[in-house]
């Protein structure tokens, strides 16, 4: 007879440094939850007297089904956000975070089924012609296949038939332009090799607030080196990795008007390639919240 509206997952400790058990009994009915909305709302208004909203950071991860770490990631970082919320609230009290902790679903499940180095969604091509799925990172609507995406649908970086032609990528576009006022940062997780990328992937050109960009990223990675973490390789996607254009990062920043975007290649490698032992997952996490931290500072002052 209850209308069960929600379950939270609750730990009994936190994911630290040594990972806890998470125990999914945590039930909470609607009266509950609506008290808890009011006053989240309550503290919402007195933040933002002008009523405004916070202003936002977005998070996506696992838009290329074969990196693990990223979903893995994203599901920390919300864990540590909801469930630990005593040691977080300086990153909510100023910031409101939009996660989508898996993009990529059917290619996800398909890599854990078929075929383990799986990148692109699954979706059929024409009369079943060709091969299945394209890269989202190449399908966005901006500079769309002008350089390092394919026009085969057999390759790893297609960029399909059409910009959008992926409801993966299109979820992403209509959300970041609805939310478009709001959101200030945009963040997308992917591995691996430690970068942290900023735009352009379609040209070497750099953004007029590349400083900006730069500059940040490198206070972000200072701090994650300080928590313990590899230092990451800071620029941008053309000038320190390869021109690819299509992606999300540079649509967000380009069409949707979100100034700080970025790419987060996760660890990976040394033998592992996309199979970072999954022990690995609270560390990665762990410098991940720090990286965050830095970034919210910034995005909570922004106006
Ligand atoms: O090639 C990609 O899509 C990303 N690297 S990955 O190894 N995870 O596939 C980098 C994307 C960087 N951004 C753009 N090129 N726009
Ligand atoms: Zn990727």
């Amino acid at each position: 007879g209850r209308d069960l509206r929600v379950i939270t997952i609750s730990s009994s400790k936190t994911l630290g440094d040594d990972g806890g058990d998470i125990d999914p009994t945590d039930v909470e009915d609607k009266d509950k939850q609506d008290k808890q909305e009011q006053d989240r709302e309550g503290r919402a208004k007195k933040k933002n007297r002008k009523g405004k909203a916070k202003p936002g950071i977005f998070i996506d991860a696992g838009i290329h089904a074969r990196e693990w770490i990223a979903p893995a990631t994203a599901l920390y970082i919300i864990h540590q956000l909801v469930e630990n919320a005593t040691h977080t609230a300086k990153l909510t009290n100023d910031v409101d975070w939009h996660i989508l902790p898996l993009m990529n679903p059917d290619g996800y499940e398909y890599c854990h089924t078929t075929d383990r180095l799986w990148r692109k969604t699954r979706s059929k091509t024409w009369w079943g012609l060709g091969c299945a799925g394209a890269d989202a990172n190449r399908n966005f609507d901006f500079h769309w296949r002008e350089v390092g995406a394919s026009w085969s649908s057999c390759s790893f970086t297609y960029a399909g038939s059409k910009p959008f032609s992926e409801p993966e990528s299109r979820a992403v576009r209509d959300y970041l332009l609805a939310n478009k006022e709001q959101l200030k940062m945009y963040l997308t997780y992917h591995s691996y090799g430690n970068f942290l990328l900023y735009p352009w992937g379609y040209t070497n050109t750099l953004p007029s607030d590349w400083k900006t960009l730069d500059a940040l990223a490198k206070k972000a990675n200072a701090a994650m080196v300080a928590a313990g973490s590899e230092p990451y390789t800071i620029g941008s996607s053309t000038n320190v990795l390869y021109a690819a254009a299509g992606g999300s990062d540079d649509w967000a920043k380009g069409v949707a008007g979100i100034p700080l975007s970025y790419t987060i290649e996760l660890p990976g490698g040394n033998g592992h390639g996309f199979d970072l032992p999954a022990s690995y997952i609270p560390e990665v996490g762990r410098h991940q919240m720090h990286l965050i931290t830095v970034f919210a500072k910034y995005v909570g002052a922004m106006k």
